[in-house]
């Protein structure tokens, strides 16, 4: 049994506590140090992690490529989170909430920065006319289950994920209650999903990319290894519908982009040209590096 808490008058940070995070994250935000960021070829830059918020971006940015829209080229930068990357001076400049995905379009005078996962796809999909309904209802549709998503994951992620896999020791109230919480969210999809292809009927959209990395995460049990905890085969219609943008090429390559665990073969960490993904794979540096 933890020992009950009482807390002070005032908080202070505890840095020299169990939460690892807690070396790096402050409850101030602005910059910690001087640093540009790194700018490549393309008019899009990006600057994330592979994380499900970052997964969303590079899905996004594949899949508009698939289409042959051209302009979506990007460089994705790789922000180290674990060491403190989003707070460098550059990086602040682009996402004043430090943290990641952040983008820069510098197909625009002056550049357009966008921060915030959600926006990024919106911005996106508006610039490019793609991915997003145009039709009056539809698009209505498909901006609900984009701001559903970005209202909810964090219970999924900072709540459940948070206390069931990362926190030092598991503390059955915070895992109680934020595991009722994602329970609940899966049924709101699986419910959606009964009838449904995708969110918004039959057409894929920026609402399935957003939401696919952080609950057909949990139910394909790719994230917190929670798939048996959360009994998500009882989803059945989050599964179907996981298992069909799973086998998307474009989905496939955007999860490799700025991963840097899991099979070597799976991780791009930086990417700046779609032949990246033959040659430049955590894997394929690592042969090539043996045969030298
Ligand atoms: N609402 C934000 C959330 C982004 C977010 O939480 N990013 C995490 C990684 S998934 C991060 O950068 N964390 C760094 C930190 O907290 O210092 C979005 O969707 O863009």
């Amino acid at each position: 049994m933890e020992t009950p808490y009482n807390p002070p008058q005032v908080w202070q940070p505890d840095t020299e506590g169990a939460d690892p995070w807690a070396k790096i994250n402050r409850p101030v935000a602005g910059p910690t140090h001087d640093q540009e960021l790194p700018i490549g070829q393309h008019p899009l830059q990006l600057y994330s992690l592979g994380t499900p918020n970052g997964q969303k971006v590079t899905i996004l940015l594949e899949e508009l490529l698939a289409l042959d829209i051209t302009e979506a080229e990007y460089d994705a930068h790789l922000i180290k989170i674990n060491v403190g990357d989003q707070f460098s001076s550059g990086f602040v400049a682009v996402n004043p909430n430090s943290k990641i995905p952040a983008l820069v379009d510098r197909s625009t005078t002056p550049p357009t920065r966008v921060f915030e996962s959600g926006s990024i796809l919106l911005y996106l999909a508006e610039k490019f006319g793609a991915l997003l309904p145009t039709e009056p209802a539809q698009r209505t549709e498909c901006l609900c289950w984009l701001f559903w998503q970005m209202g909810s994951a964090p219970y999924v992620g900072g709540g459940f994920g948070h206390f069931y896999s990362s926190a030092p020791t598991k503390i059955k109230y915070c895992i109680d209650r934020f595991t009722m919480e994602t329970k609940r969210q899966l049924d709101v999809l699986d419910r959606h999903l009964a009838d449904k292809q995708y969110l918004c009927g039959d057409i894929y959209t920026i609402a399935d990319i957003a939401i696919w990395p952080w609950y057909g995460g949990l139910v394909l049990n790719r994230l917190y290894d929670a798939a048996e905890f959360l009994d998500a085969q009882s989803y059945t219609h989050v599964l179907r519908w996981a298992d069909a943008i799973a086998a998307r090429p474009a989905v496939q390559r955007g999860r490799m982009v700025n991963r840097t665990w899991g099979a070597l073969e799976e991780q791009l960490h930086e990417r700046h040209a779609a032949s990246d993904f033959e040659t430049r794979t955590q894997a394929k540096l690592a042969a090539d590096a043996e045969r030298q």
